[in-house]
């Protein structure tokens, strides 16, 4: 049984209650986890506090980055079993699950490096005046992280959190926190203090409100759905708290007729098969020049009947989906489609190895998809990819743009000045021109406009939402 992690030690839930881990490749509980309460985010924002009171707000910042450091190289050294925790948690195919462990290892190195080089300003003002600007922690920071990324979304906020100054408790997601559980242990391990990390399981509800609620919390960064987002900024601006927002997209991938196809079609179909389609930056919409329509259209269909899926340790193109009620929000959407008479491209298979008991969904591809329809509108988070024609850029960036969210885009064309219209017409929070495998960089800014979100994750820029900024103003003569 897994306990939270509170103060560098492991503590039961004050409920007496626990919630059972499901594994998504057979649908079978394996493991059980504590059924947090406001009382245990209370215990665990106490630590953090005293934590930053005592210890971690005196400390100089390149002792914050070595501390770091030191968990890059314990995360990179252990990644094998992590890597096997959040297989078996989230139903990840093994080169997955393995990458995921290696891009936590990385966040943590980035933000090593940039612990000491977060500087602040000195201002030109008024003759007998120095002015200049800080950049502080907000303190105790706050961290409710999803089931479809867990090492990587809590590296690239956690790590940015406390690399800022900042002591963390995190709520990770009721379905997938073991291999969370098991970093907290390595950070104590590296050397952070006590209440330096603090990790507290539960449901959404009962934990995860609690949290956002906290008066002690002083930032929160939330990755999830757009419904959960809006309840937690509803509650932090009872408290005037900050937020940082990622809720996901429908991010398109424009595809132009003088596109290089041979590059254009595996990282197509690579980005929204990753991780069974669960990924907030899918490309879940693939609009397609009128001119290509058809061929492109026969060569993805080609690559989607060569897809596998089957249990996560068969390693094959994808695993199962993450719970039942993920698998039913699948089913409602293809049934919606069969129903609106959209045609069916193509689809991959499941092997005959995946118990019946497991949330397994074939990779579907459709096409003539109206750009109104809910699925062309809606996140399904599964793996199903919509196409659709268009004729012209003002017509690819009204397709674009048609929808509520706005996270990420891909765009395929050799022509350079194209690129950078696309680039600026395309109303996202990062563009990928000719790739879309830069989604995976940790360097690079991360978030969305519109329904997608608000504020920015990884690269430097996420420091600066960790930190507030003061300016100071000296009147010496
Ligand atoms: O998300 P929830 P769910 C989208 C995706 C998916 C849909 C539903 O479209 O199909 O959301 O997934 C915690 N107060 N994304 O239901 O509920 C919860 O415990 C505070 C996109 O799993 O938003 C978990 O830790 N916290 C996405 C986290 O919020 C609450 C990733 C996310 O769960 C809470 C996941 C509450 N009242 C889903 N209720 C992305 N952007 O990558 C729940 N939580």
């Amino acid at each position: 049984m897994q306990l939270h992690y509170i103060a560098n030690a492991g503590i039961a839930s004050t409920s007496g209650r626990t919630i059972a881990v499901i594994d998504p490749s057979d649908g079978q509980p394996f493991e059980e986890i504590q059924r947090g309460t406001a009382e245990d985010i209370d215990a665990a924002v106490h630590a953090a506090r005293q934590c930053f009171d005592s210890v971690y707000s005196r400390m100089a910042p390149v002792e914050r980055g070595r501390l770091l450091a030191r968990l890059s190289a314990l995360v990179a050294e252990h990644a094998d079993e992590l890597a096997a925790l959040e297989q078996r948690d989230c139903g990840k195919p093994t080169r997955q699950a393995r990458a995921d462990a290696l891009a936590l290892a990385r966040y943590f190195e980035f933000y090593a490096g940039a612990c000491d080089k977060l500087h602040g300003e000195t201002i030109p003002y008024a003759d007998g005046y120095s002015v200049l600007t800080w950049r502080e922690p907000h303190g105790v920071t706050g961290h409710i992280v999803p089931w479809n990324y867990p090492m990587q979304i809590f590296g690239r906020c956690v790590g940015a959190a406390l690399a800022a100054g900042n002591v963390c408790v995190v709520k990770p997601a009721e379905d997938a926190c073991l291999s969370l559980l098991r970093v907290a242990q390595l950070a104590a391990e590296a050397g952070f203090p006590a209440g330096a990390l603090n990790i507290v399981t539960g449901y959404g509800h009962e934990v995860g409100d609690a949290l956002a609620r906290h008066p002690g919390i002083q930032h929160i960064s939330f990755t999830g759905s757009p419904h959960v987002g809006t309840l937690i900024q509803q509650a932090a601006a009872e408290r005037h708290c900050p937020v940082t927002l990622e809720l996901g997209g429908k991010s398109p991938q424009i595809v132009f007729a003088d596109a290089d196809l041979d590059a254009a079609v595996p990282s197509i179909v690579n980005a929204i098969i990753q991780n069974a389609g669960q990924t907030c930056s899918a490309g879940s919409r693939v609009l397609i020049d009128a001119l290509i329509y058809e061929p492109l259209l026969q060569r993805l269909g080609r690559a989607f009947e060569a897809l596998r899926v089957g249990p996560a340790a068969m390693d094959l193109d994808l695993g199962p989906l993450i719970r039942q009620s993920q698998q039913q929000r699948v089913w409602d959407f293809l049934s919606d489609a069969q129903v609106a008479g959209i045609p069916l491209v193509a689809q991959g298979t499941v092997v005959d190895e995946a118990p019946d008991t497991g949330f397994y969904q074939a990779p579907a591809l459709l096409r003539d998809v109206p750009p109104g329809h809910r699925l062309a509108q809606e996140e399904v988070f599964g793996p199903v990819l919509v196409a659709m024609p268009f004729e012209g850029e003002d017509h690819a960036v009204q397709l674009a743009n048609g929808t509520p969210y706005g996270l990420v885009a891909g765009v395929w064309t050799r022509d350079g000045a194209r690129q950078l219209r696309m680039a600026r017409r395309v109303a996202a929070g990062q563009v990928f021109i000719n790739n879309y495998g830069a989604a995976g960089g940790v360097e690079l800014p991360f978030g969305g406009v519109k329904s997608s979100g608000h504020g920015r994750e990884k690269g430097f820029e996420a420091l600066y939402g960790f930190t507030t900024l003061k300016t100071v103003a000296i009147r010496h003569g």
